[in-house]
């Protein structure tokens, strides 16, 4: 994308309404736009960056077996009168009335849908196990939306519901979940922590939420600091193997980690005291069992091996898919800007003509971006007649892991610069090796699945 063709108001002044880094850098690097309290509209780059991790949603899901579908945000209050949480989910709901008088809701979660729709076509446990799972906006209308994205009123959510015959399968759906989980965030360059939590309206004994470690995080959390020497990494994981999943889900649950809701003093104070934290965290993701609730009352029964109807087993699981945008930033920026994980980034990498206008700086900025453009990457290239102090300004602002700097001075001698925006570290190189260095720090990121081992008749091609 040229900059001069592109869509990006940036703001010079640090919005007033603002009160924490990322709800400022969203704002002024041009990523959103309010439209009302706690609703948003997604400028380009911001949607550029949602579309990036909903799709690293989309391929750790489809990795995991689950299957992607899309339901509507609006949905009947008849339904909700099934489950009993019509009345019980109060002032969050948004209820709105159409012209035949017939009461709706914008969907604030899915439960009650997903289960009608399964409870009118699964009759069988040969059916099962089986995940679905969509990316969709949601709507609670919280008393206090604030921090941006990161409490909204209207939220895009990716929210999954298993359905199993027994509680065992379902608790391994529950621990696959987790594991897929703990990739999803780390290819987004987090770390989130599971931590034991309090299931809230939802229900149910087991739950587990996702917290990323972050100063303006609105839930207090307690934790074993050595909980954070864990990390994902590149393990091979089958999903379809109950041990591993519960070793993993051990391994990454067995440190004391838990919110206020969950806290236990006495547990907490037999960690030796220097590995005890008190934090702050956002929460990213839930996960919950909640056993046959839903099913019972919404009819999701089939007919076992012995004839016998039975009610479904059953879990939901949910990523604040534009709330992790906040969470992101809030973990990774400095005092210019925003620095976005490689797995995340709108663009690759900025190209920077410092000299537009001149012929052999144009020239060589054009064959910088078709080059890039070749091997699949997207650069960023400001081509406007500004100075540089300006154009480096805008850069550091929205973030761009990497920079290619260009002018004539440089190119006398053969060499562009290639900036690290996480340590403003340059290297002079070749156009053709900074070009190539670019696309050696993107490989692990992309193309994302095409070079990984196939799973079980899983193809991630549905998805991308
Ligand atoms: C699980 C999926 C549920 O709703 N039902 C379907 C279950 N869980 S949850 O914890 O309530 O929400 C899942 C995640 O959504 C994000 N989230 C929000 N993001 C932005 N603004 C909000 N107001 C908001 N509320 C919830 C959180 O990341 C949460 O973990």
């Amino acid at each position: 994308m040229r900059l001069s063709r592109y869509f990006l108001p940036v703001l010079k002044e640090n919005p007033a309404e603002a009160q924490i880094v990322s709800h400022r850098l969203m704002l002024r690097a041009g990523m959103i736009r309010q439209a009302q309290a706690g609703i948003y509209s997604w400028l380009p780059l911001g949607f550029k960056v949602l579309r990036k991790l909903e799709n690293i949603v989309h391929e750790e899901q489809i990795r995991a077996g689950h299957i992607p579908m899309l339901m509507p945000t609006l949905q009947s209050a008849d339904l909700w009168r099934k489950s009993g949480r019509y009345d019980a989910y109060g002032p969050e709901m948004l209820r709105i009335t159409d012209r035949h008088d017939r009461e709706m809701l914008f969907g604030p979660t899915n439960e009650e849908m997903i289960t009608d729709i399964v409870a009118n076509y699964v009759t069988s446990y040969k059916a099962l196990p089986l995940t679905l799972y969509h990316v969709q906006w949601k709507f609670r209308d919280e008393v206090r939306p604030r921090f941006g994205v990161m409490r909204g009123r209207e939220f895009l959510m990716k929210d999954g519901y298993n359905f199993d015959l027994t509680k065992e399968d379902a608790l391994h759906a529950y621990n696959r979940h987790l594991v897929s989980y703990l990739r999803t965030y780390e290819r987004m360059g987090l770390q989130a922590i599971p931590m034991r939590a309090d299931s809230g309206p939802i229900g149910g004994d087991y739950t587990h939420e996702f917290l990323v470690l972050a100063d303006t995080g609105e839930s207090e959390v307690f934790y074993d600091s050595a909980i954070t020497d864990l990390s994902f990494g590149d393990r091979k994981i089958d999903y379809d193997d109950h041990a591993q999943c519960q070793a993993v889900l051990e391994e990454f649950t067995s440190r004391y980690a838990r919110t206020d809701e969950t806290h236990d003093e006495a547990v907490f104070n037999e960690i030796p005291e220097e590995r005890r934290r008190v934090a702050r965290g956002i929460e990213v993701g839930q996960i919950f069992y909640f056993g046959t609730e839903y099913s019972e009352k919404l009819g999701a029964m089939v007919q076992g091996e012995d004839g016998q109807r039975v009610p479904l087993h059953m879990g939901s699981h949910g990523i604040g898919v534009s709330r992790l945008i906040g969470a992101i930033i809030e973990a990774s920026h400095d005092d210019k800007g925003i620095i976005w994980p490689e797995g995340v980034t709108p663009f690759h990498c900025g190209i920077v003509n410092l000299k537009q206008g001149d012929d052999e700086a144009d020239a060589a900025c054009d064959k910088l971006y078709a080059a890039l453009t070749a091997l699949g990457l997207e650069p960023l290239y400001d081509d406007r007649s500004e100075r540089a102090g300006g154009k480096f300004a805008t850069m550091d602002l929205i973030g761009l892991p990497w920079r290619i700097t260009v002018g004539p001075r440089g190119l006398k001698n053969g060499v562009v610069e290639l900036t690290s925006r996480k340590t403003g570290e340059s290297v002079e190189l070749s156009p053709e090796e900074a070009v190539r260095k670019v696309a050696e720090i993107y490989a692990p990121h992309h193309p994302h699945l095409a070079r990984e081992e196939p799973m079980a008749g899983r193809s991630f091609h549905t998805w991308l």
